[in-house]
């Protein structure tokens, strides 16, 4: 069984894997074990000045020679010159997350840039299909960090029957039966996010794999939502905090709590006062390995699990 769809074919990769593009933590050393391995790495651009992107763009090309992609956050003020700089630079894929990136599909396309936007819901992913997009990721609100309102099981199948261009799901899969039910579902891909961010080449602190790996099936919890932008984070201090605020619609208090968070877990390892943004899955990761492993076992296990969910439906 080889597991090679149309999106393997339109990024010239070996496995429908692609990894999340997570802010402050999918750096150009992560990016490139994944297209080593034979997925799609991914730069996560968050809020990052524009040349340290530049930088991560250009250590990333002296990593691996395969395809890598960037993942642009919209929220980020600096988004255009991001933008401009990713078209200079001739980065081969672009995700887009935390919006609409209707703007700016054609200087991509043109650029021959391949764009896949992240959806929350049917109606985007047929705005997206609709000027261009080459495939679109849906993400179901099992995932980390800024989510929507659907669950992965139920927006991929919609998705799947609502555009012609390949859908990739997202949200809680972390192993080969995630991604073989992600198949069943009709994706021709997935994305994976909280498994890598235990890669070893991951460069995220220590102590936020740790709380990753200590994760059991009720410790995320959503955040912010009365800001309209929630987050789905590990529970600590912080959480604990932003909820009480949440309670009283105070989503100013939250935006100014909020700030710096994200860097101050991934970077400095503070987990009680860091914003451990992380999915539901975190409960299924229990090791640190090299991100070729992580594929390796993803790739046998969704043959596994295909081969074994043929006999038990044969008993
Ligand atoms: O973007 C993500 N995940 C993120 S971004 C992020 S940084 C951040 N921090 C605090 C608050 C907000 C962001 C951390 N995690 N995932 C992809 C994703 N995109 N999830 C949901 C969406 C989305 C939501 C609305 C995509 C498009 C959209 O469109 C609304 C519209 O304008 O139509």
């Amino acid at each position: 069984m080889a597991l090679h769809t149309r999106l393997t074919s339109l990024l010239g990769i070996e496995h429908p894997i692609i990894q999340g593009g997570m802010a402050w933590t999918a750096t150009a050393e992560l990016a490139g074990a994944v297209s080593n391995a034979g997925g799609l790495g991914i730069i996560g651009a968050g809020q990052m000045p524009t040349d340290l992107l530049r930088e991560q763009i250009r250590s990333a090309k002296t990593i691996t020679e395969r395809p890598f992609g960037v993942n642009l956050m919209l929220l980020t003020p600096h988004i255009d010159e991001l933008v401009q700089m990713v078209l200079d630079e001739h980065v081969p894929v672009v995700t887009t997350g935390a919006g609409n990136p209707g703007k700016y599909i054609a200087a991509l396309m043109d650029a021959g840039i391949k764009v896949i936007p992240i959806v929350p819901s049917v109606a985007l992913a047929r705005r997206m299909e609709s000027i261009g997009a080459d495939a679109v990721i849906g993400e179901g609100m099992e995932a980390g960090g800024h989510i929507g309102e659907l669950t992965t099981m139920v927006l991929t199948p919609q998705l799947v029957d609502a555009v012609e261009v390949p859908v990739i799901a997202a949200g809680g899969i972390a192993d080969g039966r995630g991604m073989a039910a992600a198949f069943a579902l009709g994706a021709e891909g997935v994305q994976v996010g909280t498994r890598f961010m235990c890669a070893s080449e991951c460069t995220i602190h220590p102590a936020v794999k740790a709380e990753i790996i200590k994760a059991k099936d009720r410790d995320t919890v959503v955040t912010g939502r009365s800001t309209g932008h929630p987050v789905r984070v590990l529970k600590n201090k912080l959480a604990r905090q932003i909820m009480e605020l949440d309670r009283d619609n105070r989503a100013e208090e939250i935006e100014a709590l909020g700030t710096g968070k994200l860097a101050l877990a991934m970077r400095q390892g503070d987990t009680d006062m860091g914003s451990l943004m992380a999915g539901q899955c975190a409960a299924m990761v229990d090791s640190i390995e090299p991100a070729a492993d992580i594929i390796q076992a993803m790739i046998a296990e969704t043959e596994e699990t295909i081969r074994a969910m043929h006999e038990r439906l044969d008993a």
